[in-house]
C-alpha cells in the first residue's frame, strides 16, 4: 500500500469542511483559546512560502490545545486594501475590487490545501462595506474623542509612490513598500494622537507575554526619555531659548546652542541676525532632507551661525554663540538644544568642522582625540559647585539648582510621533467627513455610514497629490449634515493599517450589523490567548492595534473584563529565504510556489518540512532535500501501520514514546517545532526496528503527530478503528514514570585509577561519556600535558583514559 497523499487529503478536507469540526461557538461550556495568525493580503502573487511556517505554526498550537479540551478559535481573512491592487488597476484598468475578489479565491483555495484549521465560517474582508463601515465608524470616534485632527505638517513624501508616509513606512530613507526615495513635503494630513498613548503603550508591555526581541523593539520606537527643560536667554533680547536635555551635569560644558532649521526663534530674531540671507538659504536647503541623512552619525556636519546674536548660559552668564543646524530635528524635545562637544559625539564633530570651543567637563577621556561619554568613569571638572562628583550625582544637584533658581523643570519626551492618517490614494477606505465652510469639519452621521468607494475611470493619484476620488465631482459635492449647505467630501483615504488595527475583534462576531462585535462575544474570546506575526510589523500593525484597542476600551465599546490589551501573547517567526540564503524574489528568480511542493509532496509534507527546517524564530534558506527527507519519514510512518498488531509493548519503546510525548507537548508551547519534530524521528526509527508496535504505543504515536500531520494521521486513525476524528480525541498525558531518566554514577579512571565520579544519564553513549571524561576539572591535572592513547568506555559504568 503505497502512501497516497493526494486521496487522503482530499478525502479528509472533505470530511473536515462537512463535519464542520473546526467551526466554534459561543455558547460553550468549554475554556476558550484563542490563536491568531496576520491575516494575509491577497496579492496577485498568490501565497508564498513565508506564509505557511506561521500558519501552520499556530494550527499545531490550535490543534493541541482543541485536544486539550479548549474551545479553540482560529480564524482568517484578508487584508485586502492596499497599494499593489491599486497598482495593478493603474497598469491593467481592472478595478481593485475585482482583482481583489479574484486573488482571495486563489488565496482560499491554496490555504484550504494545507489543512489548516480555520474556522472558514467566520471569514473577514476589510474592504468589504459592511466591515468597513465599522472601521469608518472608529474614525469617528478618533475625531469626536479629539484624537483624530488635520495639521499641515512636513511628512514623508515617497516620490515614487506619490504618497505621504508614516515614519514606521520609511526604512532606512526609502519607502518601505516601493523603495522610492522619501522627501519631506508639507501637507494637510489627517493625524492621530497615538502619543497620547505613549505612556500606556508602554506600561502595558509590562502586563503581556511578548518575545523579549519584540518588547524591546516597541519600547525604543516608543523612546521614553526623561530629563530636564533649561531656559538660555539671549543677549539684548526678552527672548529665552528652551532646550531639552538629559545631561544637565555637562551644563558648564555647553559651549554653544543650535536649533533646527524650522524653528520659530530663526524667525523672531530675524531683524537682528546680520547674514540672513544666507541663514534663509540654508534653512530652505535642510527642509529638504529627511530625518535619517540629518541625523545618522557619520553624516559630513552642515549648519549656519546666527550673525550678531548670542546666548547666555545660565550657570555661568557666558555669551555663547547660537547656530542653526539641521542634525538638530524639529520633532523632538524643543527643536533646540544646548551642545556639549566635549561629552557628545554629534556637538563633537560640529565644533571640530567649524572650529567652536570644547571645553571638558568630565574627566577621564582624552578630548583632544573625540567626545568622552562613558558618563559612569568620569568625575565632573571645571564645574565649579559640581566639581568632584560622579556624573550621575551632578544630574541631581544641577536639577535641583535649576529649579531653585526657575531655569529648569524635568520633562518627558517620547520618540513616538503621532500618526499620519491620510493616505492621497483611492484604494482604502474613505475618511467619513465632510468639509462645510460655515460648519468645518462634520462627521459623515451614523446612519449613512459606510461612506462606500465610488467606481473611479482613473486610478492615478493626481498631479497636486490628491487621491483620485477628487476627480469625481458628483462623489465630493455633498450636503453638510449639520446645516444643509453645500459642503464637500474628504477625499483622503485611509492606510491599510486601519482595517487590521481591530480585525481580531471581527472576529469574534463576523456578521453582526448593529455592532462592530456584540459585547458578550467580546467577553467570551478577547484578549487573543496567542498572536504571531512578522517582526516587520513589530512597530506598525502591532502598537496600532494595541493603541487602538486602548482607546476603544477607554471610551467605553470594549466590555472592561477584556482587559485593556488585545493580545496576551505574542511570538514572531524567521523568514523563509531562497536555496543558497538571499532573499527569496521574483526578481532572483529563487520562489518556491507552496502549491508545487503540496502537489509534489503534500501538504503534510510542506507542514511538516517548515516546522522541521530550524528554529522558529530564525531566517532560514529553503532546502528541497530537507523536504525529500520529511517526505520519507512520512513514508516510514505509512509503513509502520503493517507492524501494528495485539501484543504487548515493549518497556524501551514505551519508554522512548512517553519521553516523545512529553518532549512534543513542552516544545509546541515553547515553538520549538524543529525538535519536536527531531524527537518524533527518533521514535518511528525505534519503533521501525522493532517487529511489532502494540496498537495503544501506535495510537500514542497517532496523537501526538495529529497536529503535525493531520490528513495522514487521520487517514491512519480510521484504519486503526478510531470512530470520530483524531482532532476531537484526547492530547495524550505522558506516564512520568517511563519518562524519569534514570542516573547512574559514572566512574572516570586514569591508566584504571579512580579519579572522579560524576553523575550522567543511564542511557549515556560512548561519544557523550568521553567528553564528560575529558571535560572533568578533576581529570584534566592528570592528562595535562600527556598523549591519550585509549579510552574506554563501559556502558553504564566507567571510563578509562589510558595516557
Ligand atoms: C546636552 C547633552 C550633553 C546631551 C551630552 C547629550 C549628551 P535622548 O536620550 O535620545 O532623549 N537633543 C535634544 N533635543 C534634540 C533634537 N531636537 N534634535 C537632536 N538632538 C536633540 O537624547 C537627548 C539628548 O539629545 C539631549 O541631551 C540633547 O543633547 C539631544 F553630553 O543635551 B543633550
Ligand atoms: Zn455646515
Amino acid at each position: 500500500m503505497d502512501y497516497n497523499f493526494k486521496k487522503i487529503e482530499k478525502k479528509w478536507q472533505a470530511k473536515w469542511e462537512k463535519g464542520k469540526i473546526y467551526e466554534v461557538k459561543e455558547n460553550s461550556k468549554k475554556e476558550k483559546f484563542y490563536c491568531l495568525i496576520e491575516f494575509p493580503y491577497p496579492s496577485g502573487e498568490g501565497l508564498h512560502v513565508g506564509h505557511p511556517r506561521s500558519y501552520t505554526a499556530l494550527d499545531i498550537v490550535a490543534r493541541k490545545h482543541r485536544m486539550q479540551g479548549k474551545n479553540v478559535l482560529y480564524p482568517i481573512g484578508w487584508d485586502a486594501f492596499g497599494l499593489p491592487a491599486e497598482n495593478y488597476a493603474i497598469k491593467t484598468g481592472i478595478q481593485p475590487a475585482i482583482a481583489t475578489a479574484k486573488n482571495i479565491k486563489n488565496f482560499t483555495r491554496q490555504l484550504k490545501s494545507l489543512g489548516l484549521s480555520f474556522d472558514w465560517s467566520r471569514e473577514i474582508n476589510t474592504t468589504d462595506p459592511e466591515y468597513y463601515k465599522w472601521t469608518q465608524w472608529m474614525f469617528l470616534q478618533f475625531f469626536k474623542h479629539g484624537l483624530a485632527y488635520k495639521d499641515k505638517i512636513a511628512i514623508n513624501w515617497c516620490t515614487k509612490c506619490k504618497i505621504g508616509l508614516a515614519n514606521e513606512e520609511v526604512v532606512n530613507g526609502v519607502c518601505e513598500r516601493c523603495g522610492g526615495i522619501v522627501e519631506k513635503k508639507t501637507k494637510e494630513q489627517w493625524m492621530i494622537k497615538i502619543t497620547k498613548y505613549a505612556e500606556r503603550l508602554l506600561e502595558g508591555l509590562e502586563k503581556v507575554d511578548y518575545a523579549p526581541r519584540i518588547k524591546d523593539q516597541q519600547v525604543n520606537w516608543i523612546g521614553k526619555s526623561e530629563g530636564t527643560e533649561v531656559e538660555f536667554g539671549i543677549k539684548n533680547s526678552e527672548l529665552k531659548i528652551k532646550v531639552f536635555t538629559t545631561r544637565p551635569d555637562t551644563l558648564f560644558g555647553a559651549t554653544y546652542m543650535v536649533l533646527a532649521p524650522e524653528h520659530e526663534m530663526v524667525e523672531k530674531l530675524k531683524s537682528k541676525i546680520s547674514n540672513w540671507v544666507e541663514v534663509e538659504k540654508y534653512i530652505a536647503k535642510a527642509k529638504r532632507k529627511s530625518d535619517l541623512e540629518r541625523t545618522e552619525l557619520q553624516k559630513e556636519k552642515t549648519g549656519v551661525e546666527l550673525g550678531g546674536i548670542k546666548a547666555i548660559n545660565p550657570v555661568n552668564n557666558e555669551e555663547i554663540p547660537i547656530w542653526v543646524a539641521d542634525y538638530v530635528l524639529t520633532g523632538y524635545g524643543t527643536g533646540a538644544i544646548m551642545a556639549v562637544p566635549a561629552h557628545d559625539e554629534r556637538d563633537f564633530a560640529f565644533a571640530k568642522k567649524f572650529d567652536l570651543l570644547i571645553r571638558e567637563v568630565i574627566s577621564g577621556g582624552d578630548i583632544s582625540k573625540g567626545a568622552f561619554t562613558e558618563i559612569d568613569k568620569g568625575i565632573m571638572v571645571n564645574s565649579e559647585f559640581l566639581n568632584g562628583l560622579k556624573p550621575s550625582e551632578a544630574i541631581e544637584k544641577m536639577t535641583a539648582w535649576l529649579l531653585e533658581k526657575k531655569i529648569g523643570k524635568k520633562a518627558v519626551n517620547y520618540k513616538l510621533r503621532d500618526w499620519v492618517f491620510s493616505r492621497q490614494r483611492y484604494w482604502g477606505e474613505p475618511i467619513p467627513l465632510i468639509y462645510c465652510e460655515k460648519c468645518g469639519w462634520v462627521p459623515v452621521p451614523e446612519k449613512d455610514l459606510p461612506v462606500e468607494l465610488p467606481k473611479v475611470k482613473k486610478y492615478e493619484p493626481t498631479e497636486t497629490g490628491e487621491s483620485p476620488l477628487a476627480a469625481m465631482e458628483k462623489w465630493v459635492k455633498t450636503k453638510c449634515p449639520k446645516c444643509n449647505g453645500t459642503a464637500r467630501r474628504e477625499t483622503d483615504t485611509m492606510p491599510n493599517w486601519a482595517g487590521s488595527s481591530w480585525y481580531f475583534m471581527r472576529y469574534t462576531d463576523p456578521k453582526n450589523k448593529k455592532e462592530f462585535a456584540n459585547g458578550k462575544n467580546l467577553k467570551y474570546w478577547m484578549p487573543v490567548d496567542w498572536y504571531n506575526g512578522g517582526m516587520e510589523h513589530t512597530t506598525l500593525h502591532l502598537l496600532y492595534s494595541r493603541f487602538w484597542y486602548k482607546f476603544l476600551y477607554d471610551i467605553g465599546v470594549i466590555p472592561k473584563e477584556c482587559g485593556d490589551e488585545p493580545y496576551k501573547k505574542r511570538t514572531s517567526h524567521g523568514l523563509i529565504l531562497g536555496e543558497g540564503g538571499e532573499k527569496m524574489s521574483k526578481s532572483r528568480g529563487n520562489v518556491v510556489n507552496p502549491d508545487d511542493v503540496v502537489t509534489r509532496f503534500g501538504a503534510d509534507t510542506l507542514r511538516i518540512y517548515e516546522m522541521f527546517m530550524g528554529p522558529f524564530d530564525q531566517a532560514i534558506p529553503w532546502d528541497e532535500k530537507g523536504v525529500v527527507g520529511v517526505y520519507r519519514f512520512l513514508e516510514r510512518v505509512w509503513r509502520l501501520q503493517e507492524k501494528v498488531s495485539g501484543k504487548n509493548a515493549n518497556r524501551e519503546i514505551e519508554k522512548i514514546l512517553h519521553q516523545t510525548v512529553k518532549k512534543v507537548g513542552e516544545d509546541i508551547e515553547a515553538m520549538k517545532f524543529n525538535t519536536a519534530v527531531s524527537q518524533m524521528m527518533i521514535l518511528m526509527n525505534a519503533m521501525s526496528g522493532e517487529e511489532k508496535i502494540s496498537p495503544d504505543v501506535w495510537k500514542l504515536f497517532l496523537r501526538i503527530l495529529a497536529p503535525f500531520a493531520p490528513h495522514l494521521v487521520e487517514e491512519l486513525w480510521e484504519k486503526a478503528g478510531g470512530k470520530k476524528s483524531i482532532h476531537l480525541e484526547k492530547w495524550p498525558e505522558h506516564d512520568s514514570k517511563l519518562v524519569v531518566e534514570e542516573e547512574i554514577d559514572l566512574v572516570i579512571q586514569i591508566n584504571g585509577k579512580v579519579r572522579d565520579t560524576v553523575k550522567a544519564r543511564a542511557d549515556i553513549g560512548e561519544d557523550d561519556a568521553k567528553k564528560f571524561a575529558i571535560g572533568s576539572e578533576k581529570v584534566k591535572k592528570w592528562i595535562e600535558g600527556k598523549e591519550i592513547k585509549k579510552i574506554i568506555f563501559v556502558k553504564g559504568k566507567l571510563v578509562n583514559i589510558v595516557v
